[in-house]
């Protein structure tokens, strides 16, 4: 009854419905209508109730309804389930414990906010209302050394598919942040378990910044962007997830299927910093070079003096 009135409201996007036509349309009390429109406000969705107009569901672009989004993409193999919740601390934290309760590949776990999100090497994620939070967990039969191109083809997945709503096109920073105008506009951290010979489970966490001012990401506002500030518009983030979703799954196949060459070719096009000189932050040291390729490991290749550096791990940053 109350994913019933959530889409009852979803689907007027931002009108409203009095509490007597709602109790009519589903056969019930106006009082029961009340006490599942409480509930929901407890879960966390922000629902106003207006004498004379009714109740009206707000920031109704931010929220996903799972049967919505699985609807869009009847056709997919990949995505087995949709969760949503409008408050976690990290979609990637819940996606890895259910992983590790056995929950099958396939599963979508999506945050209308994030209290903790996690960025990589321990660094937090801003994740205010408005963003497309999200984390997957995938299976992959992969060697330990073929998942750092996982992070490549991710990256190019979502870059690709955020094209379709940008009116210039997204560029790629190594491993893999999209984003626009040198300003970051996604992020993508995989985080792996199992054995080194046998993976047990991957978790694909992206962030996007959808409907979100950059002046509302507690980061300094010269470094971030979003789909908001580059459109002008607000757009609905399960359409948006439903795209990244299906070019996921179109990229991730190619990968298993056919390698990294065509992907690696395509994250070239996208890298804004390749052919400019770069340094690089190593846990010690920094190094400083031209970025003359990304190689077939998914390795950064740099030329320092007379030699060449294979870079694995690290943060670019342009000179
Ligand atoms: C990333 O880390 O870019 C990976 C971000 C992954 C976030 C998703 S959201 C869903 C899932 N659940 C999670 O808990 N995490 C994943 P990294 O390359 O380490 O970048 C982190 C840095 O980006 C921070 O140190 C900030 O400088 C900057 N940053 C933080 N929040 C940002 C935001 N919303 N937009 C742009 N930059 C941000």
């Amino acid at each position: 009854m109350r994913v019933t009135i959530l889409s009852k409201l979803y689907e007027l996007q931002g009108g409203y419905i009095s509490g007597t036509d709602l109790a009519e349309e589903l056969g019930v009390s106006r009082v029961a209508v009340w006490k599942h429109i409480d509930a929901l406000k407890q879960e966390g969705y922000d629902i106003t109730g207006v004498s004379g107009k009714g109740y009206t569901l707000n920031n109704w672009q931010n929220i996903i309804l799972p049967a919505e989004v699985k609807q869009k993409l009847v056709n997919s193999h990949f995505v087995k389930e949709v969760m949503f919740y409008p408050t976690l601390n990290s979609t990637n934290e819940l996606a890895k414990e259910l992983a590790r309760n056995n929950t099958e590949k396939g599963l979508v776990v999506v945050a209308g906010k994030q209290t903790a999100g996690k960025g990589r090497l321990g660094r937090r994620w801003e994740s205010p209302p408005g963003g497309l939070w999200f984390s997957i967990i995938l299976k992959p039969k992969l060697a330990l050394h073929e998942l750092s191109l996982l992070s490549l083809v991710f990256a190019v997945a979502v870059a690709k598919a955020l094209d379709n709503f940008l009116p210039t096109p997204t560029s790629l920073k190594w491993p893999n942040d999209v984003f626009i105008n040198e300003k970051k506009l996604a992020g993508i951290l995989l985080e792996v378990s199992g054995q080194i010979d046998n993976i047990d489970h991957v978790i694909v966490g992206i962030g996007i910044n959808v409907n979100i001012l950059p002046e509302n990401i507690p980061i300094d506002k010269e470094n971030v962007t979003s789909l908001l500030a580059e459109t002008n518009r607000e757009l609905v983030n399960s359409h948006i997830l439903a795209v990244i979703l299906s070019y996921i799954e179109d990229y991730y196949h190619l990968f298993l299927q056919t390698g990294f060459a065509k992907i690696r070719q395509e994250f070239k096009e996208k890298c804004f910093h390749l052919g400019k000189n770069i340094s690089i932050n190593q846990p010690k040291h920094t190094i400083t070079g031209l970025n003359i390729d990304i190689d077939e490991q998914g390795s950064l290749v740099l030329e320092v003096g007379q030699d060449v550096v294979y870079i694995t791990t690290g943060d670019v940053k342009i000179i």
